[in-house]
């Protein structure tokens, strides 16, 4: 069987209204010349990136997800900031919950054990909201974060299309104490 390969990545999706209130919250705080604001479909944390995987490394990524056995929680997003080297513009919580630590532990060992190889910078939690970035934003904290409660995480497909990267769930899994 001749299986297409496909890039694939784990994340957490936000809801719709939240991932609205994220671009708001990036398109007043950043100043976008010369940058890239993401589109608001386009939102997302990303827990572990697989890359381009055949279909035997996708069902053993899928059957370590099924696997894993996190809390839900709550991902409060107060600050915002710019990586000055990939010139990312972003947004991400104070500090990381543990069960959030717990989720990508979990992923990052399953995932091991299949043979993917991690990114061996440590992982750190954020959304990436603008890219080509040249300038620190306007505030680093925001008065109000916004507070998402998240119950599942995502195996996601990236496609690299001409007008830019276009994002499929694939499936999701609950998280379960
Ligand atoms: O969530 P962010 O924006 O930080 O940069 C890509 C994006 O990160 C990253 O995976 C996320 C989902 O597309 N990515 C792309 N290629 C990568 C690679 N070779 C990568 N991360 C690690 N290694």
């Amino acid at each position: 069987m001749n299986e297409p390969r496909q890039r694939l990545f784990f994340a957490l999706w936000p809801p719709a209204e939240l991932a609205r209130q994220m671009w708001h919250v990036a398109r007043d705080s950043f100043d976008l010349r010369g940058a890239r604001l993401l589109q608001i479909e386009q939102l997302h944390l990303t827990l572990a990136y697989l890359g381009s995987c055949d279909g035997e490394q996708r069902r053993c990524a899928e059957a370590v997800a099924g696997s894993v056995v996190a809390e839900p929680f709550t991902l409060s997003l107060s600050c915002l900031g710019l990586w000055p080297r990939p010139r990312v513009g972003w947004i991400a919580p104070q500090g990381t919950p543990p069960a959030l630590q717990i989720l990508v532990g979990r992923l990052q060992q399953g995932l091991g054990e299949c043979g993917f190889s991690i990114d061996a910078r440590p992982w750190q939690a954020h959304l990436t909201l603008v890219r080509k970035l040249r300038r620190p934003p306007r505030r680093e904290t925001l008065a109000e974060p916004l507070d998402w409660p998240i119950n599942e995480f995502a195996l996601v497909e990236s496609r690299t299309l001409p007008g830019g990267a276009e994002y499929r769930i694939l499936q999701r899994w609950p998280l379960k104490g």
